[in-house]
């Protein structure tokens, strides 16, 4: 914060669309947006920063509003301060406030839901969008208003503020999974990469990282929204991104619309009281939901062998979502797997049962396996054995690859061959 007050609000930053981009014509009469902010406790100038550019980066009449929607931020400077600050945008910035923490998912549902444009688009707190960054999300939605679309997002440094491309002019990367619900993204499928006549052009893709995206509002609001049952934060894109593939959408991402991000070095805020609610880690609960509505009974079980406590939580009532899944007249997962996310099985083979899991525990110290709170397993460490599970869960498979086989094991969230 230090850093980002110091930083001009309508600074200059790189264009780093590729270079046929600015070629591209697009329609005259684009649907209006409402471009959807949703904050807690964000820094004020990195709120700011995000509105600025956008206003000063979009073509104005197809920028309904941008509408700040605040999940019951308790920090001084966003009061009275940000009422301030926006009014000099008259009603082209409209702030709402939550009335008690709903979370980040909840509340991008309310945005939605009192939009204004014709077309929602959600951004985080902490965005810089680039040059003609909006038609070329707006145009895909024009085109067909069942398709989602997403920017590419370039990274603005936590400590430093640079804004730099995470991925080249040139180079084009599209959101899918793994069996443990971790987001990954990978290079265009041969598939896609022959039927593409511009390295510019959008293309499908099977899910997104979640922050960044718009969408037709009624459309969205037809899907149901975000399932209300998710709690706070994670697993809310890939909901979304089921749901639209599914039920008869698609999700584009646009190389010619790029948005910077903050991306953060911690969690900078915690769940508060709704975390409090339930047992067992809140993202494993999302997941179940999503998986539980959504994946077929085979590959639900890939999920369960990565996560085999998820199991045993309790996810709430999903006969809503299932309900809606049926209303809609909504395609197999298999359907989704055979026609969207094809290249997934060729990076994440199926995973056979485990064969053991539980803790693994030290025959000679009685100390037990932990991921120590990180995502790599160069950072494993052992620890005392404290039988809840989580980051002590260990299991195994054997994958059939050679005579010999081979030994998968996996860690909570993590996985190594
Ligand atoms: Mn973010």
């Amino acid at each position: 914060m230090v850093v980002s007050d110091e930083i001009a609000m309508d600074r200059d930053i790189p264009d780093t669309r590729n270079p046929e981009c600015p070629h591209w014509q697009y329609p005259e009469d684009l649907p209006t947006t409402s471009v959807v902010i949703v904050f807690h406790n964000e820094g004020f100038s990195t709120l700011m920063r995000t509105v600025h550019s956008v206003i000063d980066r979009s073509p104005p009449q197809f920028l309904k509003e941008v509408l700040l929607v605040d999940d019951f931020s308790d920090k001084a400077a966003l009061k009275e301060p940000l009422e301030d600050y926006i009014s000099r945008w008259g009603s082209k910035v409209r702030l709402i406030r939550n009335k008690e923490r709903a979370g980040l998912i909840r509340t991008r549902t309310t945005g939605a839901e009192e939009a204004k444009g014709e077309v929602v688009l959600f951004l985080d707190a902490h965005c810089e969008v680039n040059r003609n960054w909006l038609p070329p999300l707006l145009a895909p939605i024009y085109r067909d208003k069942y398709t989602m679309t997403v920017p590419v997002i370039d990274g603005v440094d936590h400590d430093t503020f640079e804004y730099r491309p995470v991925y080249g002019a040139g180079s084009n990367f599209r959101g899918i999974f793994e069996w443990g619900m971790l987001y990954k993204e990978t290079e265009l499928p041969p598939e896609i990469e022959r039927s593409r006549e511009h390295q510019s052009e959008p293309y499908k893709a099977p899910t997104h990282a979640g922050g960044l995206f718009a969408i037709n509002r009624e459309y969205f609001l037809s899907l149901g929204a975000y399932d209300p049952g998710l709690l706070v934060w994670g697993g809310e894109n890939f909901e979304l991104s089921f749901k639209v593939w599914q039920c008869g959408g698609s999700i584009e991402w646009v190389p010619c619309s790029r948005v910077g991000h903050v991306y953060r070095g911690f969690m900078p805020y915690n769940f508060g009281k709704l975390a409090e609610k339930k047992k067992g880690p809140l993202i494993t609960i999302n997941y179940k939901r999503v998986i539980e509505t959504w994946f077929d009974d085979k590959y639900k079980e890939y999920f369960y062998t990565r996560e085999p406590l998820a199991r045993f939580l309790d996810m709430g009532d999903i006969s809503k979502q299932l309900e809606l899944k049926e209303r809609l007249n909504c395609k197999s997962f298999h359907w989704f797997m055979e026609n969207v996310a094809y290249d997934m099985l060729r990076k994440y083979p199926e995973l056979p049962k485990n064969i053991h899991w539980g803790e693994l525990r030290s025959a000679a110290t009685s100390r037990c396996l932990d991921t120590m709170g990180h995502s790599a397993p160069s950072f494993m460490g052992v620890a005392h054995c404290h039988g809840f599970g989580n980051n002590q869960v260990s299991c195994s498979q054997v994958v059939e690859e050679s005579a010999a086989g081979r030994l998968t094991c996996c860690m909570s969230s993590l996985v190594w061959l």
